[in-house]
C-alpha cells in the first residue's frame, strides 16, 4: 500500500514555508528533487564518521571510504541491472556522461561524413556535446522529427537511420513532452543498422524500473540529484568492450595505474574514467536514495505517477485557454507542461510562486524544441514519490487565480 502521507514525513522540507504562513507545494523535481532525510543522514554520517579520500591510504578511515565508495557502485548497478559495476562510472551529472562519450568515443570513432541521429524532443545536454564534436570532426547531426502530438515520428526512423548513421543517441523521457520513448524498441533499430544506441536516462531511472541488460543499450547516463540525491553526481553506464578501447576523458589521479617522465597507463575500468578524487559523499548519499527508492518500490513509484499525472492532465485541461504538451495520459512522465493564452509562463510561475507552488517556466534546457512547438516558452509541472493530488488541486486554483490576474475571464 503506498502511503503518500507517511512518505511525506520523510522529506523535512516540506514542513518548509516558503512565505510566512505559506507552506511549499514542491512541483519541480524534473528540474532537481528533494531529499529524504536517510540520504541527508547517510551523507552526514559519512563526513562525521568515515571521511577520508578513497583509493590511496592504507589507514582505516580511507578504508572505510573506500568500501562505502565502491559499495555505492555496486548497489546503483544492482537497481538498474548492470551486471558489471566496472561498467558504471560515476561522472558529475548526466551532461558530464554525454560530454564524456562525446569526447572519448566521439573523437575516436566519429569521422568526417559520419551522422549521429537525435530527436527533436532532447535536453541541451544530448545535442551540445555532439555538436561540438560535429564541428570539429564535420560529422552531420541529424534529428527524428516529433509528430504533433509529441511522439516520435517512428514510422519515418528508417529514413533518418542508416548504415551512415554511427550513434543514436536519444531520451528516454522528455523533459518538456512528458513523452515515455519506445526505448527498446529504438536501441534495436539503432543496432540493425550497425550503429550504437546512447540513451538519456535522466528522466527514465529516477521514476521507472530499468533493466539495462533487457535494454541492451550501449552507453546511457543518469543524475544522481532527479533521483532523490544529491547534487555533483551521476552515472554513466557503458558495455565493458567499450568503455575499454576508449582513451580517458580527464587525466590525473587515480585515473592512472602507472606515470613515469614519459608517459602514463591507464587504471582499470571504471577508475580510467574517474580523475582526481572523486564525489565520495555524493556516492553515499546516491546509495542512500537508491535503498529509499528500492523500499518503495519502482513499481510502485511509477505507479503513484501515473496516477498523479493521469489526474493533472486531466485537471488542467479544463482550464479555459490552457493547452497540454504531449502525448495524453498512458505513455507520459511524472509532469505536465503548459501554455496559457495571453499569459507568459514566467508570470505563470510568478503568481504560483506566491502561492507556494514551485514549478518551472522557460524553455527547460530544450530549445530546439521549443522552436519546433513554435513557443518560446512553456510552463512545466512535474511530480514525484511525494506528490498528492490535493497538491495538484491547488495549482489548478492557483492556475486559475492567474487567469484572474490577467483578466482573461
Ligand atoms: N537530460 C534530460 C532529459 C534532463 O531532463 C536533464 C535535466 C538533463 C539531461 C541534464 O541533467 P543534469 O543533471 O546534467 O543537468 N533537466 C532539467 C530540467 O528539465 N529542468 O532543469 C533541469
Amino acid at each position: 500500500m503506498y502511503d503518500v502521507s507517511r512518505i511525506r514525513d520523510d522529506f523535512p522540507i516540506l514542513e518548509v514555508e516558503v512565505y510566512p504562513g505559506v507552506p511549499l507545494i514542491y512541483l519541480d523535481s524534473a528540474a532537481s528533487s528533494q531529499k529524504p532525510v536517510v540520504v541527508i543522514q547517510a551523507m552526514d554520517d559519512y563526513y562525521r564518521q568515515n571521511n577520508a579520500n578513497v583509493h590511496r591510504g592504507v589507514h582505516r578511515l580511507s578504508d572505510l571510504a573506500t568500501h562505502a565508495y565502491e559499495n555505492a557502485r555496486q548497489k546503483i548497478a544492482g537497481f538498474i541491472h548492470a551486471p558489471d559495476p566496472a561498467e558504471l562510472i560515476f561522472v558529475g551529472n548526466a551532461t558530464e556522461g554525454f560530454n564524456l562519450v562525446a569526447y572519448a568515443w566521439g573523437r575516436r570513432h566519429i569521422q568526417h561524413g559520419d551522422e549521429i541521429l537525435l530527436t527533436e524532443m532532447e535536453h541541451h545536454a544530448n545535442i551540445v556535446p555532439w555538436q561540438m564534436l560535429a564541428e570539429e570532426k564535420g560529422a552531420i547531426i541529424r534529428f527524428l522529427p516529433i509528430l504533433p502530438d509529441g511522439t516520435l515520428a517512428l514510422d519515418r526512423l528508417s529514413e533518418y537511420l542508416t548504415e551512415r548513421t554511427k550513434l543514436f543517441s536519444f531520451t528516454a523521457v522528455s523533459n518538456v513532452l512528458g513523452t515515455i520513448n519506445p526505448v527498446n524498441q529504438l536501441i534495436a533499430a539503432a543496432h540493425a543498422v550497425g550503429a550504437l544506441a546512447m540513451v538519456d536516462a535522466a528522466q527514465l531511472v529516477p521514476h521507472i524500473p530499468v533493466d539495462i541488460q533487457a535494454l541492451d543499450c550501449d552507453f546511457l547516463a543518469f543524475s544522481g540529484h532527479k533521483m532523490l540525491g544529491p547534487t555533483g553526481i551521476g552515472v554513466l553506464y557503458g558495455k565493458r568492450h567499450l568503455l575499454e578501447v576508449m582513451p580517458p576523458f580527464l587525466g590525473g589521479g587515480d585515473m592512472i595505474r602507472r606515470v613515469t617522465f614519459e608517459g602514463f597507463t591507464p587504471n582499470d575500468l571504471p577508475w580510467k574514467f574517474e580523475a582526481g578524487t572523486p564525489k565520495i559523499a555524493e556516492a553515499v548519499g546516491l546509495a542512500a536514495a537508491v535503498d529509499y527508492l528500492d523500499g518503495l518500490g519502482m513499481d510502485a513509484v511509477h505507479a503513484h505517477e501515473q496516477l498523479i499525472t493521469n489526474y493533472a492532465l486531466e485537471s488542467l485541461s479544463e482550464i479555459p485557454g490552457l493547452s497540454l504538451l504531449g502525448p495524453p495520459g498512458a505513455y507520459h512522465g511524472g509532469l505536465a507542461s503548459f501554455t496559457l493564452d495571453g499569459v507568459h509562463p514566467h508570470d505563470i510561475a510568478e503568481i504560483l510562486d506566491k502561492d507556494g507552488i514551485a514549478i518551472r517556466a522557460g524553455h527547460h534546457c530544450a530549445m530546439p524544441l521549443h522552436q519546433r512547438l513554435g513557443i518560446n516558452a512553456s510552463a512545466r509541472a512535474s511530480f514525484y514519490v511525494h506528490t498528492t493530488t490535493e497538491e495538484i488541486d491547488k495549482l489548478v486554483t492557483s492556475l486559475h487565480r492567474v487567469r484572474d490576474v490577467f483578466r482573461l475571464g
